[in-house]
């Protein structure tokens, strides 16, 4: 079943097929002659994919203000909706990674089944100790995995469990354990050993994973604690996963680091000891502001790429990272951040594939300072555009992706179904 009428990405896809095949066919020329064969890369574009978060598919906020829009999806099956719409434009985001409580529903089974029916499958699944639920019985106002309080520690352990079975019922096979414990003043909390009840905690929750489940650590370095977090950044996080076990593994949150961190070297530390488990791809200037992947640094993404190309090409232990997006959509129509977020994510990947490895490899060697940088900027100056666009024509989608969007009147319709939104503040 689609959600948008196929004649009307049709029409919208005729009206640019020319200008297309003549940008694909020059750029095909160009490439050609660098020895790269162009339906090559398309066909691996073709092949990737990212998942898009149900908590991206509303507008977000700030602990100062959400401003909802007409038509926003108010619960899981409108955000289902709404990502099928990204996936039938962009066919890049077959996968929806789901967060619990708030897309907690009576029938996980049935929601697989509508998923599957609007063309969408279920990437990891997050838990949530970072909120009070109503009736809860422990708050997790001093911490959850982490709390010194054993009852707190065990419902958030238990928490993660019922996660894990939800995550099975939908197909998933990775839970996603992001926690926001830590303090705010010196002496809050000893270091060591609030390290150590995560550590206990999380060992129970991983005991409880199938046998083909991760779990994947998001380290963050602050927010909602401000002077100290348990899991603050990777090596707080590859540590925890070594201890834990071979299931666990590391997930990177572009935003989540100090400005100018060189997040890529991260990901080359991670996979060289087997430990890249996944990302949550996003941009950002000045703290977590969860931006559109691509927005701001548009270069420190194309070289998170060119490490994943990399480490493709030199496996450890398996490289399966798993790629999601994670954005706050507080400002644009969140279906049009999330499209041009995945063509922004998918644009990387693709000039990361047009790098001459053996190049950069012989200058790395030679300490030809110059032209190692020019194997990664060359590449990195190159518009990919009629690739993205070619493979998304041929699996069905749209040339342009955010005009077709916008003809199709999608919001607008909504906006007539679906009950508004209130106010409010904060993330969802
Ligand atoms: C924490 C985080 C985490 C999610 C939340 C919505 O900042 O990145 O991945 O659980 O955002
Ligand atoms: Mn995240």
């Amino acid at each position: 079943m689609t959600v948008l009428s196929e004649d009307l990405i049709a029409e919208a896809n005729a009206r640019e097929i020319a200008a297309l095949d003549e940008d694909y066919d020059a750029l095909g020329r160009k490439l050609a002659r660098g020895g790269l064969a162009i339906d090559a890369i398309k066909d691996r574009v073709a092949a990737f994919s990212v998942a898009v978060p149900s908590w991206g598919a509303g507008r977000g906020g700030t602990r100062f203000a959400k401003f909802p829009i007409p038509g926003e999806p108010t619960n899981i099956h409108e955000k289902l909706e709404d990502c099928a719409v990204i996936q039938q434009l962009s066919r890049v985001t077959p996968r929806v990674s789901p967060h619990f409580p708030w897309d907690k529903v009576g029938d996980y089974k049935g929601l697989r089944q509508e998923a599957a029916a609007l063309g969408l499958g279920f990437d990891a699944v997050n838990s949530n100790t970072f909120q009070d639920q109503p009736g809860q019985a422990r708050t997790y106002a001093t911490g959850s995995l982490s709390s010194t309080v054993a009852a707190t520690r065990a419902q958030a352990v238990e928490h993660n469990i019922e996660c894990i079975e939800i995550g099975q019922q939908l197909g998933s096979r990775d839970l996603t354990v992001w926690v926001g414990d830590g303090t705010n003043f010196p002496g809050q909390q000893d270091f060591a050993r609030s390290l150590d009840r995560y550590l206990d905690a999380a060992s129970q929750v991983y005991a409880a994973l199938p046998g083909d489940w991760r779990m994947l650590l998001e380290h963050k370095m602050f927010e909602p604690a401000f002077y100290s977090t348990v899991i603050s950044d990777w090596g707080s996080s590859i540590l925890a996963a070594q201890e834990l076990g071979p299931k666990a593994k590391c997930l990177v949150d572009l935003g989540h680091h100090a400005p100018n961190v060189n997040i890529e070297q991260i990901v080359a530390r991670l996979h060289r000891f087997g430990k890249l488990g996944g990302f949550h791809f996003n941009d950002s200037k000045y703290g977590d502001d969860d931006l559109d992947s691509g927005s701001i640094n548009p270069h420190q993404l194309f070289l998170v790429f060119n490490e994943l190309v990399e480490a493709e090409a030199h496996p450890r232990d398996g490289f399966d990272p798993s790629y999601m997006i994670d954005q706050s959509h507080n400002v644009t129509d969140p279906i049009e951040s999330m499209l041009s977020s995945a063509e922004a994510i998918t644009s990387c990947f693709a000039k990361a594939l047009l790098v001459d490895r053996e190049a950069l490899h012989a200058a790395q060697e030679a300490n030809d300072t110059m032209m190692a940088f020019q194997a990664l900027r060359r590449p990195y100056t190159i518009d990919v555009a009629p690739i993205l666009a070619r493979a998304r024509a041929e699996a069905g989608g749209a040339i342009d992706v955010l005009a077709t969007y916008r003809a199709s009147r999608w919001r607008e319709r909504k906006a007539q179904e679906r009950k508004p939104v209130g106010l409010g503040a904060g993330i969802v």
